[in-house]
């Protein structure tokens, strides 16, 4: 089973007169289809050369076992032989382009709005996603080369994606390491398309965006993802666009809306144990949760968000 359409081949060997008949059967259904037997070389059949008509193949997603039957049909004379018979299933994916900002990195009255590159261009931005520690405990193994973060210059910082069917979450929603360029577009380790979900169904999801020192946020209504088009969902637009509205976002400037700064130690709550880190780190450059406005370095600026954003949680379900 592969990514592909729903397909399959098969190589068959006989004589003049001679068919085979390959029988799927597929939950309860039972699919016939019938193919020459006939040359003395090897010859591949397709799909579409079924001669009993039936030339289509529909695997269900869920559907993961097949029992197969072969027999030989209108059978006269001589060998049938059959070899090499493939089976494609498609596997289903779904793409996710949004937009949202990072109060932390946030450049106030820059014109588009944007977010620092300062953790890229100061080369502190590590190669494998970082959200596998507590709390996220991701266990994704995404991964970029060494020289990603050159070759893409605007990617802000690392982010983890969820989708949810209903607005409490299951186990079983999908997650995905991610980035965020500095104008807020998210993309997928490529560094510029839209985040894949390999395996993933389309349907109405909501989109929840995590980052490392920041307070977890969700949109207000679900999505509709397929795999073809990537409809843009924009949080920076308005508080609305947040579950929770004004509690689960923060204005940056006017009209600009992004998710709340300094949590540093990634509770969900921001309270005095955010300002333990960045006091440990004092003058400490790196890839740091300390360093609040990612600025690649940690310093008393970064006590001024877990300052500000004091009491503040997030509204995360
Ligand atoms: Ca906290
Ligand atoms: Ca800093």
């Amino acid at each position: 089973m592969f990514n592909s359409d729903n397909d399959f081949e098969i190589w068959t060997k006989g004589a003049p007169g001679n068919f085979i008949e390959v029988i799927f059967k597929i939950g309860t259904q039972n699919l016939v289809y019938k193919f020459p037997a006939e040359n003395s070389e090897w010859t591949k059949y397709n799909l579409a050369q079924s001669v009993n008509g039936n030339t289509s193949l529909n695997i269900p997603n869920n559907i993961s076992l097949i029992d197969v039957t072969i027999n030989c049909s209108n059978y006269s004379s001589g060998e049938v032989k059959i070899s090499g018979m493939k089976l494609a299933k498609s596997i289903p994916f779904i793409v996710l382009a949004s937009k949202v900002f990072l109060q932390g990195p946030f450049i106030p009255a820059s014109d588009p709005p944007a977010m620092t590159t300062a953790l890229n261009s100061g080369g502190f931005i590590q190669t494998s996603q970082p959200y596998s520690a507590s709390p996220w405990n991701y266990a994704g193994t995404e991964e970029v080369s060494p020289s990603f973060f050159t070759n893409n210059p605007s990617i802000a910082d690392w982010i983890l994606v969820e989708l949810r069917t209903s607005i409490a979450p299951s186990p079983s929603d999908p997650r995905r390491a991610a980035f965020l360029k500095s104008d807020g577009n998210m993309v997928g380790l490529d560094g510029t398309s839209p985040v894949n979900f390999n395996g993933i169904s389309p349907g109405d999801y909501y989109i929840v965006i995590r980052h490392r020192n920041h307070l977890a946020v969700m949109s207000s209504i679900t999505w509709s993802l397929n795999s073809s088009s990537a409809s843009v969902y924009d949080f920076t637009t308005d508080s609305l666009k947040f579950y929770g509205h004004v509690l689960g976002s923060i204005k940056l400037e006017s009209g600009v809306w992004g998710m709340i700064g300094g949590d540093t130690n990634g509770s969900g709550f921001i309270n005095v144990l955010d300002f333990i880190e960045p006091d440990n780190d004092r003058f400490l450059s790196g890839y740091r949760n300390s360093d609040d406005n990612m600025t690649g370095f940690v310093n008393v600026l970064d006590f001024i968000l877990p300052d500000n954003n004091r009491s503040k949680g997030s509204q995360l379900p």
